[in-house]
């Protein structure tokens, strides 16, 4: 029997020399260990030895039990381990290869203009203030000076989303606002998207303004001209010298329009300025009595300017671009290039 059982140690550790996949190992397993294996078998015949040998023979059959179990868990230990370092070595990272360029996007050009018109103000003590694009008739309309029926609404043509409310024309609602609930002295800007049924080249029915009012003691005039004048020799250089051309809007009397030598032509006259040598940018004037009344302003006490631009038609002279629906298009290579 203690030969039967060397013999079966021999073979078993000769089967596990070849064995080399988990399935095989554990075939083995079952084979020699398991319930009906070769050893367990030998184990059970242990009862029909001499007595006298049967510590010897149990001893020798339990030694040889835990070395083939031994042998077993060690293999199969090393085909994990070696599974482990082959999935080490397929998730590996080779951190000398060059990083994926990301791609940066950046500020839409009418933004950048925006932000660069609302810096300059902020220079000057200009804060912005923001207000909502579908508006009251009283606060789009009335409260500027501009009653129904009055002609002055032929000037803006708007969008009409009930009897009476409006998708905003102009920021000009927001100081109206901003008037109601702060005494002077006030010194606002008030950018945003405004509305306005037109399209062509040079409309788009949604467009952005930047509108500003002043209002203090003693202002003037002169006032208006100076901090319009600074804001243009700041945006289109020291060299611009305004003109103020005489014209009229509701809620300012006097009121100006503001132009500059034309950008394209240097006042030759060319398309871009109808050959007139002028590039229209601005609007402006002194805040009408009348308006100043309908926020509860003193028009005895206070005094004040106010001005409105259109922020797509500064970017496109500032850019020169001739067509305005190019800055909705959305066409990356379009916008990439500001
Ligand atoms: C209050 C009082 C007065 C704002 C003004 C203009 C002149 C003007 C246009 C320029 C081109 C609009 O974008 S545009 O079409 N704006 O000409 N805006 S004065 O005057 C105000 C505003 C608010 C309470």
């Amino acid at each position: 029997m203690i030969r039967q059982l060397e013999e079966l140690a021999r073979r078993a550790d000769a089967e596990l020399q070849e064995a080399h996949a988990e399935e095989a190992l554990n075939e083995l397993r079952t084979k020699y260990l398991g319930r009906k294996g070769l050893l367990t078998q030998m184990l059970r015949q242990l009862g029909s030895a001499p007595p006298a040998e049967r510590p010897r023979l149990g001893k020798l059959s339990n030694e040889i039990k835990d070395k083939i179990a031994g042998a077993l868990d060690a293999a199969l230990k090393r085909i994990e381990d070696s599974r482990g370092d082959e999935l080490l070595r397929q998730e590996a990272v080779d951190v000398t290869l060059p990083g994926r360029a990301v791609r940066i996007g950046q500020r839409h050009p009418v933004t950048q203009v925006m932000e660069e018109i609302c810096g300059i103000f902020s220079r000057l003590g200009f804060t912005v203030e923001e207000g909502p694009e579908i508006e009251t008739d009283y606060y789009n309309f009335e409260a500027l000076n501009i009653p129904k029926d009055h002609p002055a609404r032929d000037m803006q043509d708007t969008f009409y989303v009930s009897d009476n409310i409006v998708l905003r024309t102009h920021t000009s609602p927001v100081q109206i606002r901003t008037m109601e609930k702060m005494r002077p002295p006030v010194r606002i800007l008030s950018p945003g998207k405004v509305y306005r049924p037109d399209s062509d080249v040079s409309h788009t029915p949604m467009f952005h303004q930047i509108e500003g009012l002043l209002v203090d003691r003693g202002i003037t005039f002169g006032d208006l001209k100076g901090v319009l004048t600074f804001f243009l020799q700041e945006v289109f250089g020291a060299d611009i010298l305004p003109r103020f051309r005489p014209s009229f809007f509701p809620f300012t009397e006097p009121s100006a329009e503001v132009d500059i030598r034309c950008v394209m032509c240097g006042g030759e006259g060319c398309r871009v300025c109808g050959q007139s040598g002028w590039l229209e940018i601005l609007g402006s004037g002194m805040v009408d009595p009348a308006v100043f009344a309908n926020v509860g302003y003193d028009p005895e006490e206070y005094s004040g300017f106010a001005f409105g631009l259109g922020v797509e038609r500064i970017a496109m002279l500032k850019y020169g671009i001739s067509d305005i629906r190019l800055f909705f298009e959305n066409d990356a290579r379009f916008l990439e290039q500001f």
